[in-house]
């Protein structure tokens, strides 16, 4: 069977275009209008589509190659039901050809260049209403608005974006011809419009239209060399959608027009459809073709990394964008440290619990005039027994009498947070700050502990994580949290939950204040407390009641006995 060459269409003025990308593989079976190669000159790009089905045999044309029309770009070996033998130019409007991908529809092309539809039609005034309708976008079928930039009351200037419409072969900015307020938007995303479709009414500022054209936005003219914008990804359009696509001053360069990231890829239409089918957002993909373009490529390796687990540079977790990589030694003197595995692993583990765990942080303090009087009552005891006893352990206690209180707050989420496993045991972890980074050791069975075994335990647990000698087992299997910055300062922090944890207290500096006894005020030591927790886990008035019940165990520590 003859091979039928297909042969670089009518582009127009332009001479010696670039081949920016190859979408197809030789033996690769290809339908009627099947994207076959991108084209750019330094105006616009345009996508080749095969004018028939067929198989590949061979690729002409290579990735940088300058190329003209009537050059060969493929040959392709029709499939059975294709007729049609002889070398054509495909129709850069292969829609207008016929559903057969007849290549005589090239000699029907309508005239191309880089100017865009004719507004003439897209957007009329009536009386102060500017109404701005899908422009005349040929025969093309399918048109769907993809995004709608503005809402009712929003205020547009001149070229403002309104609402981008794609078919399966081009995409195309509306912007606003006029400026004023929106009054009227009748379509939606996802909606199917047609010529004329009416997208939004604005109600125009004045009479100036346009300071350059002079129109006025109340006359039944529209405004001189109005002006709607392919997208820059989207190229070869059908007959009168987008012949010509024109393409950004150098991609990238320039910050995209639309708010909307998606939608300032620069991307071919195929490649739109195969992120579509794979459901990738292409603003999460980076292009590796000329001027950043996103290449089929891309989509491919974007998927495949996902897959593997590995983050790309704009996304992290649950597609959060990731920070800028910034070079600060473009400020000022620098030096960089990689950071040591435990900081590394405990950075990951917080980011993990903030961005999993619905944080609230509850504060209070406790008058701990008498625990500290108790406390420093007993320090020669716990000399002669080797232990130096800091209100660190005391508050052990008084927590652990509040748990056993409160199971709630011992418990961790499960099946999906749709149930609550609550813990029978106690095992309190403590935050231990490290040169290495931040380690939270872990005190078993700490309910069955006196204050002097928990500070023997705390003191032990602090040694050991300082010399870098915790165990998995030291690390594992907490049930609640302390952290206690207590002997560093401060006045209230908002302690990170050590997820799958549900709470952890939070400690900070105690000092002497001036309180109100009724008749005077007196000096009293005041140990502030933060609450954090997982308002998933535990409910704002369960945490008032934990916390101020904290704080009466450690304002009569013999409340502990009871
Ligand atoms: N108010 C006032 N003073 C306090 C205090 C408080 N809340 N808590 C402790 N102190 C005092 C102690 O009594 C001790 O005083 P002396 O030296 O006069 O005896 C001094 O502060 C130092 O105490 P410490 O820190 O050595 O002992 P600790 O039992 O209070 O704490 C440990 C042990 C391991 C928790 C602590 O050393 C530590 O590493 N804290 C940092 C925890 C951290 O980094 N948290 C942040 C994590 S991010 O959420």
């Amino acid at each position: 069977m003859a091979l039928q060459d297909i042969l670089i269409p009518d582009i127009g003025d332009a001479e010696n275009v670039e081949v920016i990308e190859v979408l197809v593989a030789v033996g690769d079976e290809v339908r009627v209008d099947e994207g076959l190669i991108v084209v750019e000159s330094d105006k616009a790009s345009m996508e080749v589509p095969s004018p028939g089905a067929g198989r590949v045999e061979s690729i002409e044309v290579g990735l940088g190659d300058l190329v003209q029309e009537g050059q060969l770009i493929v040959r392709l070996e029709p499939a059975e039901a294709q007729v049609e033998l002889e070398s054509v130019a495909p129709d850069k409007s292969p829609r207008q050809g016929s559903s057969s991908g007849s290549p005589q529809g090239s000699s029907q092309s309508p005239p191309t260049g880089s100017s865009a539809p004719d507004i003439e039609r897209s957007a009329s005034t009536v009386g102060d209403r500017f109404e701005v309708r899908v422009p005349d976008i040929g025969d093309a079928e399918g048109v769907e608005v993809i995004e709608v930039a503005v809402a009712t009351g929003d205020i547009v200037a001149v070229d403002d974006l309104l609402v981008v419409v794609e078919s399966d072969k081009a995409s195309m900015e509306i912007p606003s011809p006029v400026a004023g307020r929106v009054i009227e938007v009748p379509i939606v995303t996802g909606a199917g419009v047609s010529n004329d479709t009416l997208l939004v009414v604005v109600e125009t500022e004045g009479h100036a239209v346009d300071g350059d054209s002079g129109t006025s936005a109340t006359s039944r003219e529209p405004p001189d060399d109005p002006v709607v914008r392919p997208v820059s990804e989207q190229v070869a359009a059908p007959p009168e959608i987008l012949k010509v696509a024109e393409v950004p001053e150098a991609a990238g360069s320039e910050a995209p027009r639309t708010p909307d990231k998606a939608a300032a890829v620069y991307a071919g239409p195929a490649v739109r459809r195969l992120a579509r089918e794979l459901g990738v957002d292409l603003a999460h993909v980076e292009g590796s073709g000329t001027q950043g373009r996103v290449l089929k490529d891309d989509v491919h390796a974007f998927v495949k990394k996902r897959l593997t687990g590995a983050r790309t540079d704009s996304d992290a977790a649950g597609g959060i964008p990731r920070l800028p990589e910034i070079d600060f030694s473009r400020f000022g003197e620098v030096e960089t440290h990689a950071l040591s595995r435990i900081r590394a692993r405990g950075a990951a583990n917080l980011q993990r619990s903030w961005l999993n765990v619905p944080h609230v942080t509850q504060h209070d303090e406790a008058d701990v005039t008498e625990l500290e009087a108790f406390r420093r009552s007993l320090k020669s005891v716990a000399e002669a027994r080797s232990v130096k006893l800091t209100p660190l352990a005391f508050i052990m206690r008084a927590v652990l009498h509040a748990l056993k209180e409160f199971p709630t707050f011992n418990a961790s989420l499960a099946d999906g947070a749709r149930a609550m496993v609550i813990k029978h045991y106690y095992h309190l972890g403590f935050a231990v700050d490290t040169d290495e980074g931040l380690v939270v050791p872990v005190v078993r069975n700490a309910d069955q502990l006196g204050v002097f075994e928990l500070a023997a335990s705390i003191a032990g647990l602090s040694e050991r994580a300082r010399d870098g000698k915790l165990t998995i087992e030291d690390l594992s299997g907490g049930s609640f949290s302390i952290s206690s910055l207590g002997g560093i300062g401060g006045t209230g922090f908002t302690p990170i939950v050590n997820a799958p944890e549900v709470a952890i207290l939070g400690i900070s500096r105690l000092v002497t204040k001036p309180r109100w006894n009724g008749e005077s005020f007196e000096p009293r030591s005041m140990l502030p407390l933060s609450l954090s927790y997982d308002h998933r886990a535990i409910n704002g008035a369960e945490a008032g009641r934990f916390i101020v019940r904290l704080c009466q165990l450690l304002g009569d520590i013999r409340h502990v006995l009871l």
